[in-house]
């Protein structure tokens, strides 16, 4: 925090006391609790999970059931179809995959469908902002582009990524980006993915009760579905979108609620897309409104975000992260919030009820995603977008004027830089004519860079919040492990001041040389959920480089989710085992603790089968010793080992985390 917070406000629940460790965020719930406001983290602390659905052994997928395989002998025991546990919670954990890839992709297809009405010339405000990486992208799908205007490329790369939902047989274009290697592997064990679509529903078919019984054969589909996703969805999801509204480059903020301005109108905007936080920007630039809030005393109108669409906008426009998931509503309860403005994904239907105890506005603008209630729903037609934008953003200026007259805006913020697109850190490491990540590898491979880690995922009410992203990246870091994050972990991590060049004074003497020398922070924001794929183009790219292996298996990295909790999380983590990862989770503990077997399938077993594998690790410190396990395994493997000490925290340090 590089701002001391305000007093809170008295009446301190002590049951929701501490769950952060963000003060801010415990200041807010203070507040909550003063007033009697239900939250997620009131509703965590009064209402206990399910044991048995979260180790993933009961089956409720028809109507003899649901049966639950629990206690003594359960290995031995069946539901009355005769599942066994392992075919149980291989289901579960299945559907779970399927619907973050539906998430995920679904995303993507809408940006497929924007691109493509671009080249057409049917939306009103949008260009091409990235024409260079149009090109690279229609090349990467075959596309003539000769004689082409931009706008009719962008109308057949718009084609030709839709097509890649529907594809019944053959290849996802994309897959030709993996090391070849691994593209071997995907074909030998017969999980590439055909069509984005078809894998989904497949794996939902094969999931029905009656179908695929064998749990080895479910986890497979499941992840040719993740890695439909993964090199499918989400990377065209990334790509599309950078062509649309521009490949980030590194750009200054802020996140925490201090970012929210007492004397302005404030704007959240929260889920997941990109074109929601575009068109509410342009409609809050606008002159006219801008003339609008200061006829109704307000000095400004202040645009900030949650979640993902925070990532979106803060990488292309510097728009401050006021806080990642758990902070959604903890946002709303400064009553200094005009309007809370969502799209898709990670949107609590809780906001609502949070939300009609201030003047805020809770507007959904998907037809995919409404609330009900009393809240607003203003749908974004995508021909017209600024449309539905101009009307929400003069909603949320006229409402300026119901602003309670006691709201209490934390003035915690942290300064960040953010937008490290895989493009740019290849063009920060060697240049605008040698863009190239020879230098990344040199370094793994003399030493001074112990490996790399991807801390991404969520924040989960179940956990204290950002404990586990925090910890993991400053002792990563202190252990010369070079860390990219995304998702709610980039937020999380902007928040405690880590996305800062100075965060270089907690990094080990090697990694803090080489940040040094080319001027990075030693933890890099490289995007939201679907930006994961990011990661994997960056992975291939080192494969690629040389000198670290054939494939994502032989290189020292992981990747860490330390406090998941939605089921696109798990998508990522399968299409990141599959392509050879190993991924360690935080948290809440495995989806299929409850079968022995499956737990040892998805780590040995898919270790021998993809190099790849997935742990569920609740404690932080354990997360920490089994990654750098993981990187000098794989270091040892390439024989580039040199002995490193482990740096273990120090005592300022471990207070800090200490919760
Ligand atoms: S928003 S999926 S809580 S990262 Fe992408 Fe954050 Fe996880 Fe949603």
């Amino acid at each position: 925090m590089t701002e001391e917070t305000k007093a809170a406000p008295t009446g301190v629940d002590k049951s929701v006391e501490r769950v952060s460790l963000d003060p801010t965020a415990n200041e807010m719930l203070d507040i909550a609790a003063a007033r009697g406001i239900e939250t997620v983290f009131s509703r965590a602390a009064s209402m206990k999970p399910c044991t048995v659905g979260a180790e993933g052994s009961c089956c409720k997928l028809c109507a003899m059931g649901p049966c639950r395989i629990t206690g003594k002998g359960k290995d031995e025991k069946r539901g009355l179809c005769g599942a066994t546990l392992e075919t149980i919670a291989a289901r579960n954990i299945a559907r779970s995959i399927a619907g973050g890839a539906a998430a995920h992709s679904d995303h993507g297809r809408d940006v497929a469908l924007m691109l493509k009405a671009i080249g057409e010339g049917e939306i009103e405000g949008f260009s091409i902002k990235d024409e260079v990486k149009l090109y690279k992208v229609a090349t990467y799908m075959g596309i003539e582009t000769d004689g082409k205007s931009i706008l009719e490329v962008a109308r057949d790369v718009g084609d030709k990524a839709l097509q890649q939902f529907g594809q019944q047989t053959g290849e996802l274009v994309y897959i030709d980006r993996a090391p070849k290697k691994r593209q071997q592997l995907w074909r030998k064990l017969n999980v590439v993915p055909r069509g984005i679509d078809r894998e989904i529903v497949e794996l939902m078919h094969r999931t029905t009760p009656g179908v695929d019984q064998d749990y080895e054969s479910i986890l497979d589909a499941s992840v040719r579905a993740a890695l439909g996703d993964g090199w499918g969805g989400s990377m065209l999801a990334t790509d599309l979108q950078d062509i649309v509204f521009g490949t980030p480059v590194p750009v200054r903020s802020s996140a925490n609620l201090g970012v929210l301005k007492e004397d302005h109108v404030n704007i959240l905007i929260h889920g997941h897309e990109p074109i929601l936080a575009s068109v509410i920007l342009d409609a809050a630039r606008s002159p006219e409104m801008i003339e609008l809030a200061k006829s109704l005393g307000a000095a400004g109108i202040n645009i900030a975000g949650i979640c993902c669409t925070a990532n979106e906008s803060l990488m292309r426009q510097g728009v401050p992260p006021a806080g990642n998931m758990l902070h959604q509503e903890l946002a709303v309860l400064t009553g200094a919030v005009e309007a809370m403005v969502v799209d898709v994904q990670c949107i609590f239907q809780g906001l609502a009820d949070v939300a009609s105890n201030f003047h805020t506005l809770l507007v959904t603008t998907s037809p995919k995603a409404k609330i009900g209630g009393s809240g607003l729903h203003v749908e974004m037609d995508e021909h017209k977008p600024l449309e539905a934008a101009n009307s929400i953003v003069r909603q949320a200026v006229e409402n300026f004027a119901n602003r309670p007259t006691d709201p209490f805006i934390p003035t915690a913020q942290s300064p960040l830089v953010a937008g490290f697109s895989h493009e740019y850190i290849r063009y920060m490491l060697g240049g605008k004519m040698r863009a190239s990540l020879r230098p990344l590898n040199d370094n793994i491979i003399n030493g001074r860079i112990r490996g790399l880690a991807a801390v991404v995922g969520c924040s989960n009410a179940r956990t204290p919040q950002d404990v586990g992203v925090v910890h993991v990246v400053r002792e990563l870091i202190a252990n010369n492990v070079l860390v990219v994050v995304t998702g709610c972990a980039a937020i999380t991590s902007g928040k405690h001041g880590l996305l800062t060049p100075e965060t270089m004074e907690f990094a080990g003497e090697g990694l803090k040389e080489v940040c040094e020398t080319v001027g990075i922070p030693p933890v890099l924001h490289v995007g939201s959920c679907v930006d994961n794929s990011r990661i994997l183009t960056i992975l291939s790219d080192v494969v690629e480089e040389g000198g670290l292996g054939e494939d994502i298996s032989d290189l020292p990295a992981v990747g860490i989710s330390p406090e998941w909790f939605s089921e696109k999380a798990l998508t990522i983590a399968a299409y990141v085992a599959g392509s050879g990862g190993h991924v360690i989770f935080g948290g809440v503990g495995s989806p299929v603790a409850g079968s022995e077997i499956l737990v040892d399938y998805m780590t040995s077993g898919w270790e021998e089968r993809y190099g790849g594998k997935l742990e569920f690790l609740s404690d932080p410190a354990d997360i920490v010793t089994s990654a750098l396990d993981a990187i000098d395994s794989a270091r040892a493997a390439l024989k580039i080992d040199v002995a490193q000490e482990r740096v273990l925290f120090d005592m300022d340090m471990r207070r800090e985390l200490d919760v």
